[in-house]
């Protein structure tokens, strides 16, 4: 039986192992990133904390606190501009999009989820970027997790597909609005990552 969404979601494409060449690159560059901007549990506009703490790099970072969600230049713990991104990461992020048909995606932003044990992400849409036409690219590192693929509506029922470290998954064009979040991560050892997984999400925030 095929794991493989059927019928194929169009601009949805799951890319397994893409990224495994690269993951002890990935380990050290998340490693440099944290040591200046570290994980932090954000709030929501509703004022809970979020179980999943994040970082960012690129020219704009993912936040969320009382005020709302957006992407800002600075990275509010520090004040100053969120680090660079690494090379091996656009590079990454560029190949994995062209090879699911998204040509010259240069991503601005990247968010960096750190899940350990308990972590979840509810299911939520992507929207808080101002182009709507370039893909979204996302790399899974460490534990395994259950991602929870839905609909145009939040009411869809999900599909559920395993994913695991080294695995890319890209979004796009009539799926680029889906509701989307990933199941509870379960307790384990990865023997690069250890007790945690990552999560790059590349996007063109602005
Ligand atoms: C589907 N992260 O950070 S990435 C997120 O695994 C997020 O940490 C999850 O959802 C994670 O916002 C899933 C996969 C993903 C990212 C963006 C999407 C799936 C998407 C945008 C549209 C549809
Ligand atoms: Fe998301």
């Amino acid at each position: 039986m095929s794991l493989a969404l059927f019928p194929p979601d169009p601009g949805f494409r799951h890319l397994p192992g893409f990224a495994l060449p690269d993951q002890a690159a990935l380990h050290a560059a998340i490693t440099r990133i944290a040591a200046t901007n570290p994980f932090r549990h954000m709030a929501t506009p509703g004022g809970k904390m979020m179980s999943v703490a994040m970082t960012n790099c690129g020219t704009a970072g993912w936040v969320t606190d009382r005020r709302g969600y957006r992407y800002a230049r600075a990275d509010p713990l520090t004040g100053t501009a969120w680090p660079d991104m690494p090379e091996i990461f656009t590079t990454l992020a560029t190949r994995a999009a062209a090879s699911a048909s998204f040509e010259h995606f240069t991503p601005d932003a990247c968010l960096i989820n750190r899940y350990t044990p308990g972590a979840k992400m509810a299911l939520h849409q992507d929207r808080d970027e101002a182009d709507f036409t370039a893909p979204i690219v996302s790399v899974s590192l460490g534990l395994p997790i259950i991602f929870l693929w839905g609909g145009a509506a939040r009411t869809d029922k999900p599909q559920k597909i395993p994913l695991i470290s080294g695995d890319v998954i890209v979004w796009g064009g009539p799926a680029r609005l889906n509701f989307h979040g990933v199941g509870t991560l379960q307790a384990g050892v990865h023997p690069l990552f250890g007790n945690v997984r990552f999560n790059l999400t590349f996007r063109k925030a602005l």
